[in-house]
């Protein structure tokens, strides 16, 4: 049987260099809002107004992979396609042999230490997703705040490129880009084998916290917490600690 020839990779055309950014996801909306095709990626050696969920910054030195990619999303969970990205981004971390794990929503742990965080945005109907990785990041470049719960992939491996670690996220995430809309259950599968708080106890911040123990995620990427009376509850957004004070949100 002739095989069949490998589909032309889509993710990284075009793919938009720069020495310094505020944002790339300020630069992926501004290709997403002019037509661009869904694929380019925007990549920055530093972003001088880099940014995390709620508002929060991320520091990005030099020697990090600080990247958005422009999606125009079809069909999918829509709660999944963050924890897609999460895996595609735990994925890029292995390849550089360095074990990962996720902690709900989606930040990629390694040695229980930040490396890597995702931020999706809607642009219009476009979805811009933002993946920053530590990949030569040196910890001392980091605000304390930040660096007290963070690593970074050279402190556990040989020494690797962001260029490396950017060719393999962009080949992992178009796989689970697409697997999000075939096969969602294989996210969910490929999220839960990594998931750093199942079975642990947790508080999940929010309007109305939610204190139990962490049991994985539901089919849209809800994380499922029981709570003491049995009850599972599900948790849609927002952040997620060890619970009884045993550690900041960084410390799972
Ligand atoms: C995130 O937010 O983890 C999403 C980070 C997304 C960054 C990428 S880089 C390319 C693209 N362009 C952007 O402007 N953003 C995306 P969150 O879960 O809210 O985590 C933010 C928290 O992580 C901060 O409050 C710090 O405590 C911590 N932090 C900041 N910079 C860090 C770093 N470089 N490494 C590890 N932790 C960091």
């Amino acid at each position: 049987m002739i095989g069949e020839a490998p589909a032309r990779p889509r993710f990284g055309r075009p793919l938009v260099r720069l020495d310094e950014a505020t944002s790339t996801n300020d630069l992926a909306r501004c290709l997403a809002d002019a037509g661009v095709a869904e694929g380019a990626v925007v990549v920055a050696a530093r972003q001088t107004r880099g940014r995390g969920r709620l508002g929060r910054p991320w520091a990005s030195p030099p020697g990090g992979l600080w990247c958005s990619v422009l999606l125009r999303p079809g069909g999918g969970p829509p709660g999944l396609l963050s924890l897609a990205v999460g895996v595609a981004a735990a994925e890029a971390v292995e390849a550089a042999g360095v074990p990962a794990a996720l902690r709900w929503p989606n930040d990629v742990l390694v040695a229980g230490r930040k490396v890597a965080g995702v931020l999706l945005e809607a642009a219009g109907a476009a979805v811009v997703a933002g993946v920053g990785i530590n990949v030569r990041v040196a910890l001392e470049a980091l605000p304390a705040e930040a660096a007290a719960g963070a690593t970074s992939l050279h402190l556990h491996t040989r020494d690797v490129a962001p260029e490396a670690v950017l060719a393999s996220l962009l080949g992992r995430l178009e796989h689970w880009y697409g697997q999000w809309t075939r096969d969602p259950a294989a996210v969910v599968a490929a999220w839960s084998v990594r998931d750093a708080l199942r079975g642990r106890p947790v508080r999940a911040a929010g309007a109305e916290p939610v204190e139990g123990t962490a049991e994985g995620i539901t089919a849209d990427g809800a994380l499922v917490v029981r709570g003491p009376d049995g009850r599972p509850r599900t948790v849609v957004a927002g952040d997620v600690s060890l619970a009884a004070g045993r550690s900041a949100p960084h410390g799972v």
